[in-house]
């Protein structure tokens, strides 16, 4: 067998993505909230002239998504049918503490995830917790700038504690923070940043990153006080840097390109700023806002496993005239002529992942857990109303065999898989419908029309047979 018999396999969702439900039952509005759908997106999403306040000609799909607020039951019963081992969700910070900053929880919120928690344990599914899988409540943003102050750290900490403190012996697996490099490259969807004029954005951006990562290992700290029993993980939105072309220049560019997303989770994993990040702060003059303990508190607070998500592997080149990019998790790269591209532009290297996982276990010897990866696509039901998404079960069935190598033939300790988006939900990129990536099909579109019915798509055949032979028929 390649995979350990205990392999964690299942799925993956985002609380902004798939509850909707924005103002029920004392939930606060968030960031996340307030990304419409259309051209405004984009600028929002790098914290560019965002507007905190919804505006009436737009559409913003976080408000209902798929509903799953009401319809968890359904939907959980649907992954058990699979055969699910766990299902990593996340919180909505906004429904536990709506403000953000007041003392005391609310309830309402709280009792709504240890429902679906139990609703989980029924089936013996494990549950896997993003703490925070892009979203900072609006009263954070306004009074504090979010993640660009010190106080968050305290917020988010009181937000821990609760949830640690609520949920012991319901789960006992955690992400601090969803693809916590996203922050610089989307700073206002991953964590609330929205840049004023004439501000130094570098500066922010690693300030900001700073407080999470302070607020990451002392959220380790925290859980392992409250329950020993508690694993922690990092998540990193991963993916290999490949060089253009054999030229050192472009071996190098790749490898500068890259530091750019991994030194955060080197702060996680190793305990410290790396070497090469403290030069690249000196070089562009900024400063971390560093207090007494902090360095102690980074060295304390590392992560137990290591989490990511892995779509595509980028492309980079030193030499200016190379031109043509290509879509890809949020931000561009390069294109690479060996590699064919979803509708939407990310490009499809299945031996990316195998890649992924050598160098991530490579660089911490920690154990490795797969929180995304899956395929979008525009899924038609054909004449008699059914989705035939071989292209799904293609795309999957290469990585997962490529992991298999990974784990039978390099020897990296690989745990769980959670494929992204068992269910159709909003796209996290476009606030698209129509980018799916489900195993089950979910009657909305782009404009919120539909009746959210549910239904089977193809692969969910396929992934229930691949999770009862432990990975072993992927035909
Ligand atoms: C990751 C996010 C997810 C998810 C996924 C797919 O970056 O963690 O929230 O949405 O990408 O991206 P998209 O929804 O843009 O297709």
């Amino acid at each position: 067998m390649s995979f350990r018999p205990d392999f964690l396999w299942g799925g993956a969702t985002a609380a902004n993505q798939c509850e909707g439900a924005y103002q029920e039952d004392g939930r606060g509005i968030a960031n996340v909230d307030l990304m419409p759908v259309g051209e405004d997106r984009l600028h929002t999403l790098l914290g560019e002239h965002v507007s905190l306040e919804f505006q009436e000609d737009h559409f913003y799909p976080a408000m209902n998504a798929i509903d799953m607020y009401h319809r968890y039951q359904e939907d959980i019963a649907l992954f058990a049918e699979m055969g699910f081992k766990v299902y990593r969700l996340s919180i909505a910070w906004s429904r536990i503490f709506p403000e953000g900053d007041e003392d005391q929880p609310n309830e309402a919120g709280l009792q709504f995830y240890e429902n679906v928690f139990r609703e989980c344990r029924k089936y013996g599914i494990e549950p896997l917790v993003t703490i925070v899988h892009f979203d900072c409540p609006l009263g954070l943003i306004k009074k504090y700038g979010s993640w660009r102050d010190r106080r968050m750290i305290s917020f988010y900490l009181n937000l821990c504690r609760t949830l640690f403190t609520r949920y012991k012996g319901l789960v006992k697996y955690w992400l601090t923070f969803n693809e916590i490099n996203m922050l610089m490259h989307a700073p206002f969807m991953a964590a609330g940043i929205a840049f004023e004029e004439g501000e130094n954005r570098e500066q922010v951006k690693y300030t900001a990153s700073y407080h999470e990562l302070l607020a990451s290992a002392a959220a380790v700290k925290l859980a392992k006080e409250i329950n020993p029993e508690n694993q922690i993980g990092c998540m990193m939105a991963g993916g290999d840097y490949y060089p253009y072309t054999c030229n050192p220049n472009d071996v190098l560019k790749a490898k500068l390109e890259e530091r750019k997303n991994y030194f955060m989770i080197d702060v996680q994993c190793l305990g410290y700023y790396p070497s090469y990040a403290l030069k690249e702060l000196e070089r562009k003059g900024i400063t971390l806002p560093v207090q007494e303990g902090d360095l102690d508190l980074l060295k304390e607070g590392t992560v137990d496993f290591v989490s990511f998500s892995y779509y595509l592997s980028r492309t980079a080149s030193a030499d200016p005239a190379v031109t043509g990019t290509t879509g890809g998790n949020v931000y561009d790269t390069l294109a690479n002529p060996y590699l064919k591209a979803s509708e939407w532009g990310w490009q499809i290297d299945p031996l990316g992942l195998r890649l992924t996982l050598n160098t991530l276990y490579e660089r911490y010897h920690k154990p490795l857990f797969i929180a995304e990866n899956g395929l979008g696509a525009n899924d038609i039901p054909d004449e008699n109303g059914e989705i035939n998404d071989d292209y799904r079960i293609d795309y999957l069935r290469d990585h997962i065999q490529a992991m298999k190598d990974a784990v039978e033939l390099d020897g990296v300790n690989l745990f769980g898989y959670t494929m992204w988006g068992p269910i159709d939900l909003v796209s996290a990129s476009t606030g698209e419908m129509k980018k799916r990536y489900g195993f089950i099909y979910v009657d909305r579109d782009n404009a919120g029309n539909g009746t959210l019915k549910r239904f089977r798509k193809k692969s969910f055949g396929w992934y229930k047979k691949v999770i009862e032979t432990n990975g072993e028929d992927l035909a």
